[in-house]
């Protein structure tokens, strides 16, 4: 039984639907938040949805869902291009952890084609703008993705 979602939010998605509207489209971080809220609500689910600037910062957020062993769902921004630290943090955690985006980042340039956490992710959700984050919340809800964490290399 899932008691608590939590949604972690990366760099610069504070700018979301303020910028780059070609790239990320219309929607705003509240928006997204305000939909998967109503979402967990009538199921009588917790959203626990937060953004940072800062690396250590979604580490140690990591760090406590993995400890509760509550699911999260992760847009770790740019840091999912270069965090050792996160890709650590989640390899620990004994909670499920899906990977999401909001653009194909296989079809950008090719520093984004490689992300460090997608190895210790249960899985990736990407390239959907926005629904990328309904459909990873769709893969938890209606248990489509397993209840226990994969092995994780
Ligand atoms: O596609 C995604 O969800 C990304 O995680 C978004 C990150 C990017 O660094 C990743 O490679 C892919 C960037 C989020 C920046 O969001 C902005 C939104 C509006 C304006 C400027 C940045």
């Amino acid at each position: 039984m899932i008691s608590t979602i939590h949604v972690f939010n990366g760099p610069n998605l504070n700018l979301l639907g303020k910028r780059e509207p070609e790239v990320y489209g219309h929607e705003t971080l509240a928006m997204i938040e305000a939909r998967l809220n109503a979402s967990c609500k009538a199921r009588g689910i917790g959203l626990d949805f937060r953004q940072t600037n800062i690396e250590g910062e979604l580490v140690t957020w990591v760090q406590e869902a993995g400890l509760a062993g509550e699911p999260i769902i992760l847009n770790a921004g740019a840091y999912s291009h270069t965090s050792i630290a996160l890709h650590d943090a989640i390899k620990a955690a004994r909670a499920r952890v899906i990977e999401v985006h909001l653009s194909n980042i296989h079809a950008r340039e090719s520093f984004r084609h490689r992300s460090l956490i997608s190895p210790v992710a249960q899985g990736v959700i990407l390239g959907f703008g926005a629904a990328s984050y309904d459909l990873a919340l769709d893969a938890l809800l209606s248990g489509r993705a397993a209840a226990e964490p994969a092995a994780k290399n």
